[in-house]
């Protein structure tokens, strides 16, 4: 069998799990011309999670975005941007990113075989976002300043013809991105009456809910409320203001001034939806209890969205049907997870040593 028999053009390379232009292509801006590029990326696990349905009093299911080929919900919006680009012609991807999608345009630039250019706010990269830029071969620019100003950068760039954009200013990755709701509604077989998932740039709920109100035209079914979820400190949708200096430890959502802000409003609004706040004790909270109650290990950014279904459950009645998305792996953050992590004094190698040292 030749290597393209064995890698059909037609499943995007990938023999034994296809990715989401496949999957769902009718609702996607490619045609037959365009060239998949795809890892495998979505048909990620949605899992009901009884330990914190019986915490929040209310049904709770986790759609697990952390398992995508790079590790986070980014891989189904860069399928689409990226296979665009190449029929598009183009050579360099750029994008501005607080550590994923520099991960996830590294990745498919490498499947396309073309480069790509990331631009990162220097020294607040998660340890291993970074190592993935880095080993699938992306140039790496450190700046010195935060996201948005890298963001700004990248809009300038833009304008010219020479790189193509690959951030969520790029439609395709929206489109891309709200396959995730099409995926719940298709394994519940309903809309939940609630989502909840983080916010930073506010791409990925604009994507949501432009998949729920896809799908509600189409199988008449109902849409959730949208709860955006932002770290305390860099908070601008919840306080309706650009914040300067966004800290937090999720760096991932460290962001002050969101680029599809008044498209996230507009999903707030139209859905009776809300913005929620959570401080970085309680994102990191949140994180070690979903790792050791639900077996799920998530980055500080996707535990904020935990942290906020716990600070809004008095307003959920029974019965209340909440997906709660985690976009991001944890092992992308290990110094993150392991900050209140001691040493571990060795014992001696012997049977009885270590049995006493169980001591459980
Ligand atoms: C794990 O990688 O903005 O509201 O440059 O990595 O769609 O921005 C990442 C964002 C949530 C927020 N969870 O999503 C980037 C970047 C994780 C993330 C968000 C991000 P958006």
């Amino acid at each position: 069998m030749s290597i393209l028999q064995a890698n059909p053009r037609e499943s995007g390379g990938s023999a034994s799990r296809t990715g989401i232009i496949e999957r769902y292509r009718k609702y996607l801006p490619v045609t037959d011309a365009t060239p998949v590029v795809s890892l495998g990326e979505g048909n990620t696990p949605l899992l009901f999670s009884p330990r914190l349905s019986e915490r929040v009093g209310a049904e709770v299911w986790i759609k697990n975005e952390g398992v995508n080929p790079t590790g986070s919900f980014k891989d189904r919006g860069m399928t689409v941007a990226v296979s665009k680009a190449v029929e598009r012609g183009a050579h360099t991807l750029l994008c501005a990113s607080t550590g994923n999608t520099s991960a996830s345009a590294a990745a498919y630039a490498a499947r396309a075989g073309i480069r790509c250019a990331v631009i990162l706010p220097a020294g607040k990269i998660a340890r291993g976002k970074l190592a993935q830029a880095f080993i699938y071969g992306a140039k790496i620019i450190a700046i010195d300043g935060n996201f948005d100003d890298a963001l700004r950068i990248v809009r300038e760039l833009g304008e010219g013809n020479e790189f193509a954009i690959v951030n969520s200013i790029n439609p395709d990755r929206i489109a891309g991105q709200k396959t995730a709701a099409f995926e719940i509604v298709d394994l519940l077989g309903f809309a939940p009456d609630i989502h909840v998932l983080p916010l930073g740039n506010a791409g990925n709920i604009t994507a949501y809910w432009a998949g729920y109100r896809e799908f509600a035209n189409e199988r008449s079914t109902s849409s959730p409320r949208m709860i955006g979820v932002q770290a305390a400190g860099a908070a601008p949708i919840y306080h309706d203001k650009v914040v300067e200096n966004p800290e937090t430890i999720a760096t991932a959502i460290r962001i002050g001034n969101p680029a599809s802000w008044k498209q996230a409003r507009a999903a707030i609004d139209e859905s009776r939806g809300a913005v929620e706040i959570v401080t970085d004790a309680e994102i990191l909270d949140a994180q070690k209890w979903l790792a050791a109650n639900e077996g799920i290990f998530v980055e500080p950014a996707s535990a904020a969205a935990i942290a906020g279904l716990w600070k809004r459950m008095e307003t959920f009645e029974a019965g209340t049907r909440i997906v709660c998305t985690v976009t991001g792996h944890g092992l992308k953050d290990s110094e993150a997870a392991t900050r209140d992590m001691k040493e571990f004094a060795p014992v001696a190698a012997t049977t009885s040593d270590v049995l006493r040292k169980i001591d459980m």
